[in-house]
């Protein structure tokens, strides 16, 4: 008997010895039932699991590979995956700005997306001038954030994955050497990746009574037009610095989803298109409201009636998101790849967890998203649906020559935020137009402009004014 086997076997006779020990407490048909004769189990046994590869399974190949140049020559699809640790000033509502740590200088960072059983290639680089060194840890990867560690300034470090299971996964600063790791995520450095099925998604079902009364089920194509909604909070000094001792009294002083607080609710550009009056408010909120805010004024999220919307959602921060829509059903809650839910009208995601969300709008109309916390909606944990024409602009747009028919949704003039939209993976819908939104840099902005995102700030004064 070597000694893995003998080590094997005293895990299994303490097991047994405490099964007998505290069997009293149960009744006498489950002592038997838990109870084996010890003699029984030889070497010839434990062969045989090794054999069958049971033991083998405890630590397959692919996770612990993390060398480069053995993936990359695996025959595999790889997608490389460039990242930037960057510390830079981002605003915060009140016409501050506060101490960001971000990937690419962006908050989120950018979206990973890739197909199941496809070869991540992840290069971290941090700038010379960078005051601290980064990490990254990848959840997709399945390898400990040990195992990368934090990169230097003025040093590039690199890993390498197969992305085995499907879902959304969070990846993260680890902080240097996994110190401050806190600090450098709830500052901004944290993103998700997508690993879409490899056979792709499933159909969404929804059932529900027709008009009649009778019971229908509908199904929808997997194709859908998707979002990526990320919470996440603040703990900031009235400086605009991270606040340790905030955090650890989760006292927040911002809820943000995708980086902004309030960043999907209307603002006075909307008050004119629906009003004609930029002070005529149509929301009680309008906190990034002026057009020289550019990137950062607040945008809504525009979908069509009857069409299935696929939303990825991550709980980054350090509170529970109670993920609901208001006046609307989340039609399907999948998460790991299982179906955990179908018609609820919450569901809770804890820190770290994530879910992705299958609806259908069926009428025109406002629909607010929330973190379902009051805090939190008070925050900033809030966002704006808006589904079909409920407005009624049709008309107008088609009058002033800028479409030639009445649209499904205002996304085909206005765009969605950029920030909300993730890449294409091989069942979405392609958005119609996608502007330039989130907590991006200047800099960031101004590369979205030149490769052809809608930059709403120059087109709304463009559009036909209120009648
Ligand atoms: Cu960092």
């Amino acid at each position: 008997m070597n000694k893995r086997y003998s080590m094997l076997f005293t895990i299994t006779a303490v097991a047994v010895m405490g099964a007998t020990l505290f069997g009293s407490t149960y009744t006498q048909t489950q002592i038997t039932g838990q109870t084996f004769d010890t003699s029984n189990l030889d070497v010839d046994m434990m062969d045989q699991i090794r054999q069958m590869g049971g033991l083998q399974l405890v630590m397959p190949q692919a996770f612990a590979e993390t060398d480069c140049s053995v993936l990359e020559s695996s025959g595999r699809n790889v997608v490389e995956f460039n990242l930037t640790g960057e510390s830079v000033q981002l605003p915060i509502m009140g016409g501050k700005t506060y101490s960001a740590m971000t990937f690419n200088g962006q908050v989120p960072g950018p979206t990973l997306r890739v197909t199941q059983g496809d070869v991540v290639k992840m290069t971290l680089s941090i700038p010379t001038d960078e005051v601290v060194g980064h990490g990254n840890d990848m959840h997709a990867s399945q390898i400990s954030a040990l195992t990368f560690d934090s990169v230097n300034p003025g040093e590039t470090s690199q890993y390498c994955y197969i992305a085995e299971s499907a879902g959304v996964f969070k990846y993260h600063c680890s902080g240097v050497h996994l110190v401050g790791m806190d600090q450098h995520v709830l500052s901004g450095m944290y993103g998700i990746a997508i690993v879409d099925p490899a056979n792709g998604y499933k159909k969404l079902m929804v059932e529900k009574t027709s008009g009649s009364g009778e019971l229908d089920r509908i199904f929808y194509d997997a194709d859908a037009l998707e979002f990526t909604l990320q919470f996440n909070q603040l703990y900031l000094t009235d400086e605009g610095f991270y606040d340790a001792g905030a955090m650890f009294q989760h006292h927040n002083t911002a809820t943000v989803i995708n980086g902004l607080q309030f960043g999907y609710v209307p603002n006075m550009l909307h008050n004119i298109l629906l009003k004609g009056d930029a002070d005529k408010n149509i929301f009680v909120a309008q906190p990034w409201n002026s057009i020289e805010l550019k990137q950062y004024q607040s945008q809504l999220l525009y979908v069509e009636n009857n069409q299935h919307v696929r939303l990825f959602i991550e709980n980054h921060g350090n509170e529970p998101v109670f993920f609901h829509i208001v006046g609307e059903i989340l039609d399907r809650v999948v998460q790991g790849n299982r179906v955990q839910s179908a018609a609820t009208e919450t569901w809770l995601l804890g820190g770290s967890q994530n879910m992705i969300v299958d609806l259908v709008f069926d009428e025109p109309g406002a629909y607010a998203l929330v973190n379902h916390d009051y805090a939190a909606i008070y925050t900033g944990g809030i966002g704006l649906f808006i589904a079909g024409d409920p407005f009624g602009l049709n008309p107008r747009f088609v009058d002033a020559g800028i479409i030639d028919e009445p649209v499904t949704s205002y996304a085909y003039v206005l765009g969605n935020p950029s920030d909300a939209v993730p890449p294409m993976g091989k069942n979405s819908i392609a958005h119609p137009a996608v502007n330039i939104h989130g907590l991006y840099t200047d800099d960031v902005a101004s590369d979205m402009k030149d490769a052809g995102l809608i930059a709403l700030w120059e087109v709304i004064p463009t559009l036909p004014p209120v009648p």
